[in-house]
C-alpha cells in the first residue's frame, strides 16, 4: 500500500563522498554530477572539502601553500573544525530534501593524516565523531604513479608522489565494505557513467526515507 505522505517527511537528500587521491579525477566528476543530477531536476548543490573560504579554511589554505607551518596534530584538528563548521548547513541541506555532492571528507582527514604518521584511530576518534554519515562513499581508484603521470600537481604540501603513495596505503586500510570504488583510469565518460548509476541508487534510498546516521557507524 502506498501511504500517501507518510514517507514525504522523512524524504532527504543523499549525502554523497568522493574520495581519492589527488589528480584522480574527483573534481571534474564532482561537476559532471552535478550537472547531470540538475538536468534531471534533482536538488542539488557540490560541496568539497576543505572549504578554503571560511576562516579556518584560509588558515588550511596558508598551510597547504607552505606559507605556514602548524604541528601534524593542529592541522589535523583544523581539517576536522573546517568540517564541524558546515554540519549544521549540511543537516538543514539534507533534511529540506537538497542532495550533496563532498568532494572530500572526514576519509581524507584520516587518510592524508596518518600518511604523515599519526594514529589512524586518534585521526578517526575524537575530531570526527558525530559529524554526518555520508550514504555513499565513492573512491576513484588510480595508482599514485599514474596520478602524477597526470601532471598538474599544483605543488602544494601533500602533491607529491611519496606523500601519495603513503595516502594510497592509508585508504586501502580505511576502506570497507560499503565503498564503491571506480577505476579512475577509464575514460572519463565511462567513469561518469559509473558514478552516476551508483549515486541515483542511492539518492532514490535516501529519498524513500533511510535515516540520517553519525560518523562512526
Ligand atoms: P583539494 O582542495 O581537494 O586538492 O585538497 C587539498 C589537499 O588537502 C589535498 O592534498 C588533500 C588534503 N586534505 C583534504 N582534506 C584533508 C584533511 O582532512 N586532512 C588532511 N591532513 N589533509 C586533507
Ligand atoms: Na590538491
Ligand atoms: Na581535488
Amino acid at each position: 500500500i502506498h501511504m500517501e505522505g507518510s514517507k514525504k517527511s522523512d524524504s532527504r537528500g543523499a549525502l554523497i563522498v568522493l574520495e581519492g587521491l589527488d589528480r584522480c579525477g574527483k573534481t571534474s566528476q564532482c561537476s559532471r554530477l552535478l550537472s547531470s543530477l540538475e538536468k534531471s531536476g534533482h536538488a542539488v548543490e557540490s560541496w568539497r572539502f576543505p572549504d578554503r573560504n571560511t576562516g579556518v579554511g584560509k588558515m588550511i589554505s596558508s598551510y597547504l601553500a607552505n606559507d605556514s607551518h602548524l604541528d601534524d596534530r593542529a592541522i589535523h584538528l583544523l581539517f576536522s573544525a573546517n568540517r564541524w563548521e558546515k554540519r549544521s548547513l549540511m543537516e538543514s541541506k539534507l533534511r529540506s530534501g537538497t542532495t550533496l555532492i563532498v568532494d572530500r571528507y572526514s576519509f581524507s582527514g584520516v587518510a592524508f593524516s596518518s600518511a604523515k604518521g599519526l594514529d589512524m584511530e586518534w585521526c578517526k576518534v575524537a575530531p570526527e565523531i558525530g559529524l554526518l554519515a555520508p550514504d555513499l562513499v565513492v573512491y576513484l581508484e588510480i595508482s599514485p604513479e599514474q596520478a602524477a603521470e597526470r601532471g598538474g600537481y599544483g605543488g602544494e604540501r601533500y602533491e607529491k608522489l611519496e606523500f601519495q603513495k603513503r595516502v594510497a596505503e592509508s585508504y586501502k586500510t580505511l576502506r570497507d565494505a560499503t565503498w564503491k570504488i571506480i577505476d579512475a583510469t577509464l575514460p572519463i565518460e565511462d567513469v561518469e557513467k559509473q558514478l552516476r548509476e551508483i549515486v541515483m541508487e542511492c539518492v532514490l534510498t535516501c529519498g524513500e526515507g533511510k535515516p540520517l546516521s553519525e560518523l562512526w557507524p
